[in-house]
C-alpha cells in the first residue's frame, strides 16, 4: 500500500470512527501498521474517550493482595509464581490478612484486588475464606477478586458448576472480579505461553457467567511477547463480541509484557510507543466497553500519562504491595499518594475523579483524605 491509498484508508476509518461505526477486524490491524502515525490514532481514540468519558481521569484508592504465589501452573511470562518448596514461595496466614484488610481500612481504600497462584495444598475453602474473612472484618471495601483462571481451578477443585462457584464466593463476600488470565485467545499464541491453564472458551464462559449472576468484571489483553497485530485485533473482537451480549465487562487493561525473570526473558518489553498504540486501537475497537485503564504500575507514570490523551480514562490507584510486575522488573515506585495521582491526572490535563471499582463517583467531604468509616483524617497512599 502506498502512501496515498493509507491516507485514503484512514480518512475511511475516520469517517467511521466519527459515525460511530465498528471497525473490522482488518481495520484494527491496518492500525497497527507503523507507517499509520501513531499521533493521527491517538487523536482519533482521544475522540472516543471523550465522547465516553468527557475530561474525566478516573483513580481510586486500592491496595493489592496476593494471599500466596505458589502455583500449579508455569505460564512463560510469569515471574511472580514459585514452586510448592521454593524459599521464595508463600500462602499468607489469617494474621497476615487481616493485617493488610486493617492497613487498607487505615488508608481509606475502598477496594482490595486479590489474586494468586494456585496453591497444590490448598483447597477451594481456603480460597473462599480469604474472602469472607475480609468481607466479615472490613465489610465496606470492595473485594475483586479471583481472576477466570482462579475460577476454572476452584470448578476443578470442587466439582461444581462456574456459576455455583461465583455464587458461593458471592455469599462470601465477592464483589467483582479482576480481568487477569485472559493474555492472547488466539490458540497459535495461548498454546506457546499457558498451554495448560483455563482456555480461551472457558475464561470467556467464566466472565460471562459473572455477569449473569450479576458480578462486574474487567477484561485485559497481554501484549509485547510473541504475538502479532492480527492476534491482539482477534482478541479485542472475542472481548467486544462477549460484551454485545451481556454488557458486563467495565474496563478493559492492556497489560503490557514485562520479561525480567520469565522464560522469555529474551524478549525486550515493549516500547512506550506500542503502549500507546495499543492503548488507542483497544479504545477504538472496543466500541462497547466504556472504560479503558492505563494501569501506571505496568506503563510507567510517564507513559501512563500521556496515554490519558490516548484512549484511556483511567489510571488505576494509589496501589500498595503490587507483586507480579515488579517481580517482572517494573520500577515504578510501590505506591503513590492520593495528592500524587491526582497531580499526575491533572498535569496531563484532566479533572481528577475519585471512583470505587464499579465506577461510581466516591464523594470525600474535602480532597484531604478522610476515613471514610469513620470521619477521622488518615494518611494517604
Ligand atoms: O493475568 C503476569 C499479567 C495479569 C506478567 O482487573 C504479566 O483491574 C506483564 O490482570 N508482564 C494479572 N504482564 C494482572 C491483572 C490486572 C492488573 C491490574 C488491574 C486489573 C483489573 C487486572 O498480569 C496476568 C497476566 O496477564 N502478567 N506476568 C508479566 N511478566
Ligand atoms: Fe500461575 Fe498466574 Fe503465574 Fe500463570 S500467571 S504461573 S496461573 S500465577
Amino acid at each position: 500500500m502506498n502512501n496515498h491509498e493509507r491516507q485514503a484508508r484512514f480518512r475511511e476509518i475516520r469517517e467511521k470512527v466519527e459515525a460511530e461505526q465498528r471497525l473490522s477486524l482488518d481495520e484494527g490491524i491496518f492500525l497497527y501498521d507503523p507507517q499509520v502515525p501513531l499521533q493521527e490514532v491517538g487523536e482519533l481514540a482521544n475522540l472516543v474517550r471523550e465522547r465516553k468519558n468527557g475530561n474525566v481521569g478516573y483513580y481510586n484508592i486500592n491496595t493489592h493482595l496476593n494471599p500466596t504465589n505458589v502455583c500449579v501452573y508455569r505460564c512463560r511470562f510469569c515471574a511472580f509464581r514459585s514452586d510448592l518448596r521454593d524459599p521464595k514461595g508463600y500462602a499468607m496466614s489469617d494474621e497476615q490478612i487481616l493485617h493488610r484488610g486493617q492497613e487498607a481500612h487505615e488508608n481509606g481504600c475502598t477496594e482490595m484486588h486479590i489474586v494468586g497462584g494456585l496453591h497444590h495444598q490448598r483447597p477451594y475453602e481456603w480460597y473462599r475464606h480469604v474472602i469472607e474473612l475480609l468481607a466479615e472484618n472490613y465489610p465496606k471495601i470492595h473485594l475483586k477478586a479471583w481472576t477466570a483462571v482462579e475460577i476454572n481451578w476452584f470448578e476443578f477443585q470442587t466439582k461444581k458448576s462456574i456459576r455455583w462457584v461465583l455464587e458461593d464466593l458471592q455469599q462470601a463476600g465477592l464483589g467483582s472480579m479482576p480481568g487477569g488470565g485472559a493474555e492472547i485467545f488466539h490458540p497459535e499464541v495461548r498454546d506457546q505461553l499457558c498451554e495448560h491453564k483455563a482456555n480461551t472458551h472457558e475464561w470467556l464462559k467464566i466472565h460471562q457467567t459473572a455477569h449473569e449472576v450479576g458480578l462486574r468484571t474487567n477484561c485485559t489483553m497481554l501484549y509485547g511477547h510473541v504475538e502479532q497485530a492480527y492476534h491482539r485485533i482477534d482478541h479485542l473482537i472475542r472481548l467486544r463480541e462477549l460484551q454485545d451480549r451481556t454488557g458486563g465487562f467495565q474496563v478493559f487493561i492492556p497489560l503490557a509484557f514485562h520479561p525480567e525473570n520469565t522464560k522469555l526473558s529474551d524478549i525486550k518489553k515493549p516500547s512506550a510507543l506500542m503502549d500507546l498504540r495499543t492503548m488507542a486501537v483497544s479504545r477504538l475497537m472496543l466500541d462497547n466497553v466504556q472504560h479503558v485503564k492505563a494501569y501506571w504500575i505496568m506503563l510507567g507514570i510517564e507513559t501512563a500519562q500521556t496515554a490519558l490523551a490516548y484512549g484511556a480514562d483511567d489510571i488505576d490507584g494509589t496501589v500498595r504491595h503490587e507483586l507480579i510486575y515488579h517481580d517482572a522488573g517494573a520500577t515504578t515506585p510501590e505506591c503513590l499518594s492520593v495528592d500524587q495521582i491526582r497531580q499526575l491526572i491533572q498535569e496531563a490535563g484532566r479533572e481528577p475523579v475519585e471512583r470505587d471499582t464499579v465506577y461510581n463517583r466516591v464523594h470525600r467531604e474535602s480532597q484531604d483524605l478522610t476515613d471514610w468509616t469513620t470521619g477521622e483524617p488518615v494518611a494517604a497512599g
